[in-house]
């Protein structure tokens, strides 16, 4: 029963499985990995696709159209589907200072070349969504950036990039991914909200949603729960980041259902039954300690979990004690709407309310709360 198949949709960043481990603190630990072995073994575990950076696809080929000859043979080969793309505008020095908003204009026209450049390969490949992770798009002196004038060239890239891929007539949508620092002191936008709010300033909004990272929300202390429900709410789920992270601290990118066990529970209860219909794409990094068989180990665990968490989430809400709990804790209350049709805000006035009554009623979260619990942890 979790045993993944391509009906599970399930994708990975060749940057995950490839990643080297090089860390602030040391060098590499692993070989670098060829793109077409990592479509390879992914499919055997049963993965739906891949997702890449334009430079993931040079690991070991520096030919560009040599490298894209054999990452197709790969895909055609195994049946793997490319849902998702992005540009690296983070590892070369010559972004030290962002992509889109570096001080530095030449910098950003290259950016934006770089980026129109990989978008073409990505059509050609069947993307429909394109992520810009702006890591490096930030600052460590406040005075060193003028943040709306960031925030007006962030726009301007947008908005060129939207036109560039209506006039191409391409069916992709772009997703921006919050991230709160690192490898910034501070990055643009950094969190769920920060970017909902910035989308609505944007040219195409309609073409424009979010990729939300797990550990990136729980680094800045938010609850990735609630952030997807508002981004689903929003319409502005285009797709996602799965991992792991325990708490404010550097960005662990651990296995998906590691670390805040519990959210990840939520999250999986909410995206199977809260209209989600995307990839569950994998965003993590396989332990530096791992050697390159530990790898696979890594990549299938981050399936198998999210299959257990589904397992569980279903029988939660399938749960008939479950089911009483919610209407005890009046959660279905909530859908309805505070005025009855037809009624005005001059209707209130009307009401019958025993405040000492309504302040003394409970409502029952924590016997809720226990069950979840239980059902998390394998006790029911
Ligand atoms: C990078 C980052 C991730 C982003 C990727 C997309 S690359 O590894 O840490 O969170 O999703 O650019
Ligand atoms: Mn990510
Ligand atoms: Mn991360
Ligand atoms: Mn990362």
């Amino acid at each position: 029963a979790y045993d993944p198949t391509p009906a599970d949709r399930f994708t990975f960043g060749l940057w995950t499985v490839g990643w080297q481990a090089r860390d602030p603190f040391g060098d590499a630990t692993r070989a670098p990995l060829d793109p077409a072995e990592a479509v390879h073994r992914l499919a055997e575990l049963g993965a739906y696709g891949v997702t890449f950076h334009d430079d993931d696809l040079l690991a070991v080929e520096p030919d560009r159209d040599k490298a894209i000859a054999s990452f197709r043979k790969a895909l055609d080969a195994t049946g793997l589907v490319v849902p998702m793309a992005t540009t690296n505008l983070f590892t070369h020095p010559v972004f030290k200072d962002g992509g889109f908003t570096s001080n530095d204009r030449d910098v950003r026209r290259y950016a934006i070349r770089k980026v129109i450049r990989n978008l073409d390969l990505a059509a050609e490949l069947g993307a429909k969504t394109y992520v810009f992770w702006g890591g490096r798009e930030g600052a460590e002196v406040d005075a060193g950036k003028d943040v709306r004038a960031a925030l007006d060239r962030f726009k301007e890239g947008m908005d060129l990039l939207c036109q560039y891929v209506i006039d191409k007539g391409y069916d992709i949508r772009f997703a921006l991914e919050p991230k709160p620092n690192e490898p910034r002191g501070d990055i643009l936008l950094p969190t769920i909200g920060h970017a909902l709010a910035f989308i609505s300033s944007l040219e195409h909004e309609e073409m424009v949603g979010l990729n939300p990272e797990v550990g990136h929300e729980q680094m800045a202390g938010m609850n990735y729960v609630h952030g997807v429900a508002q981004a689903l709410w929003h319409g502005k789920l285009f797709h996602l980041d799965l991992n792991g992270q325990h708490g404010p601290k550097y960005d662990q990118d651990l296995v998906f259902g590691t670390g805040d066990v519990k959210s990840a529970f939520f999250l999986v209860d909410l995206l199977e039954h809260g209209g989600y219909e995307g990839p569950r794409h994998f965003d993590y990094k396989p332990l530096r300690t791992d050697d390159a068989e530990d790898v696979w180990v890594s990549a299938a665990a981050n399936m198998r979990n999210y299959l257990i968490f589904k397992e569980r989430a279903l029988a939660f809400r399938a749960d008939p004690e479950v089911q009483e709990a919610l209407r005890a804790s009046r959660v279905d209350e909530l859908a309805v709407p505070t005025l009855a049709p037809g009624e005005t805000y001059e209707s209130l006035a009307g009401d019958d309310f025993d405040l000492d009554a309504a302040a003394a009623r409970g409502f029952h979260f924590t016997h809720l709360d226990q069950l979840a619990m239980e059902h998390l942890l394998g006790a029911r």
